[in-house]
């Protein structure tokens, strides 16, 4: 019973946490279960296997496959294993399984929406018709002001021999 008193309180602090935190957004579990609370009262005790073992001789119906989610606790379908894995719980035997967790529930399908079909609107803007408006600037008209050179740099000099 102390694993269940533990998760008990550690449930309870968190839901005053989120109670907290996200009173605007969603009430406080209706968006996820605990692993092995088949029945979902909010606590793991033997009418959870109990409601399994009902659920899997057909006695009850599970109309919402509520009891067969979060009675799994495995993760392998509802099956007989599952109400055993909660008796060895609630005996304080081992469990390899994580009964007790709380789990998201999956979020719901939604359809996809349609792609817009309507073509868009806006048109493609025009290229600029107008011509640019800097003129190019003249090429210089002035001759270049030093002189030439006279001579073929690459002439030898004259040395007159003598
Ligand atoms: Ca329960
Ligand atoms: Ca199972």
């Amino acid at each position: 019973m102390k694993k269940l008193l533990a998760v008990l309180l550690a449930t309870a602090a968190l839901a005053s946490v989120f109670a907290v935190s996200f009173h605007a957004e969603s009430s406080a579990g209706a968006d996820s279960y605990m692993v092995g609370d088949a029945d979902g009262d909010g606590a793991i005790t033997i009418m959870d296997a109990t409601a399994i073992q009902r659920l899997l001789a057909g006695f009850i119906e599970d109309s919402d496959s509520m009891i067969a989610l979060r009675g799994d606790s495995d993760g392998n379908g509802l099956d007989i294993m599952d109400a055993t894995a909660i008796q060895r719980y609630l005996a304080e035997l081992t469990v390899s399984v994580p009964i007790g967790t709380i789990v998201e529930l999956p979020a719901p399908t939604v359809e996809p929406t349609d792609a817009p079909t309507e073509a868009t609107t806006i048109a493609p803007t025009d290229a600029p018709t107008e011509a640019p408006t800097d003129v190019p600037t003249d090429a210089p008209t002035q001759a270049p002001t030093s002189p030439m050179p006279t001579s073929d740099p690459n002439e030898l000099p004259f040395i007159p021999v003598g």
